[in-house]
């Protein structure tokens, strides 16, 4: 069962979903913001974006809504989420990169769960839908990163990818979600697979990271 959701995210969601049949952006963002502000990253997501796309996307699928629909609440919240991103520095500051494999396109749950971990006081990198494993790889290496997300809708999308996914988690901890990443029956002890609950799996990432953080004692 989910977190309880509580009646001012619950009129927030149904608000959103209202102005996504009407295409109107202005107060989706509006009362994104609001909820943002007033309930914090972790409720916003998971009471309001997620159950969102969720029934956006049943509702696409079920002929209910358009395809209109999706592309413009999914670029309405890419919006909301660009604006959040103001930089995080510091010593203590850990790093991640965000990637969906080659091929896979899903990438905007993995775009709601930086939103998550920048709230955690993560640097954020994100390379998006469909990125090469070099190009993952490079980044972690350039950034010297301290985590590696990698969220994908199919199983296939991993399959290909164990032997350049285990070797990257050689160099930085490698995280792999979604509903692919789940599917695995034998995902190699290297990876860990994150949970379908955004927040467990915030919390997951977090506290890896902040193992790593740790300075070394003796
Ligand atoms: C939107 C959508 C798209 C969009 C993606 C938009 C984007 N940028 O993310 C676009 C149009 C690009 C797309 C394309 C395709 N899609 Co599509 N798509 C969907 C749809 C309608 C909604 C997905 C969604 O966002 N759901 C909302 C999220 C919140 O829910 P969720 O995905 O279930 O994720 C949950 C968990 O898995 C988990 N999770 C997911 N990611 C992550 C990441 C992290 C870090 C963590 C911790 C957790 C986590 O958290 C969520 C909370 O419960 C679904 C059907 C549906 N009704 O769900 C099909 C669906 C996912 N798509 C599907 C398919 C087949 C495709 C296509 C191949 C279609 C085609 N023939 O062209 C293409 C190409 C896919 C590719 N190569 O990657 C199938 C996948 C089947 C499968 N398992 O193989 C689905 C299930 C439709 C279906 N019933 O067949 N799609």
């Amino acid at each position: 069962m989910g977190p309880a959701t509580t009646p001012d995210l619950e009129e927030a969601r149904a608000r959103v979903l209202a102005a996504t049949r009407d295409l109107d952006g202005a107060t989706v963002r509006e009362v994104l913001l609001d909820a943002l502000l007033i309930s914090g990253v972790d409720a916003t997501v998971t009471q309001v974006i997620l159950p969102v796309l969720k029934d956006v996307g049943d509702g696409w699928e079920s002929g209910r809504l358009g395809v209109v629909h999706e592309h413009f609440v999914s670029g309405a919240v890419r919006g909301v989420l660009g604006e959040l991103r103001l930089p995080v520095h510091g010593s203590q500051v850990r790093t991640v990169v965000l990637a969906c494999p080659p091929r896979e396109l899903h990438d905007l749950p993995l775009e709601l769960f930086g939103a998550m971990l920048h709230a955690r006081w993560w640097r954020v990198v994100s390379l998006g839908a469909n990125t090469p494993m070099t190009a993952i790889g490079e980044a972690a290496r350039f950034l010297g990163a301290d985590a590696c997300v990698l969220a994908g809708v199919r199983r296939s999308a991993f399959e290909a990818r164990l032997p350049s996914l285990t070797r990257l988690a050689r160099s930085v901890p490698v995280f792999i979600a979604g509903e692919g990443a789940m599917a695995l029956p034998d995902p190699p002890r290297d990876l860990t697979v994150l949970s379908a609950d955004l927040v467990e799996a915030a919390e997951l990432v977090d506290a890896v990271g902040a193992r790593l953080a740790e300075p070394a004692v003796g």
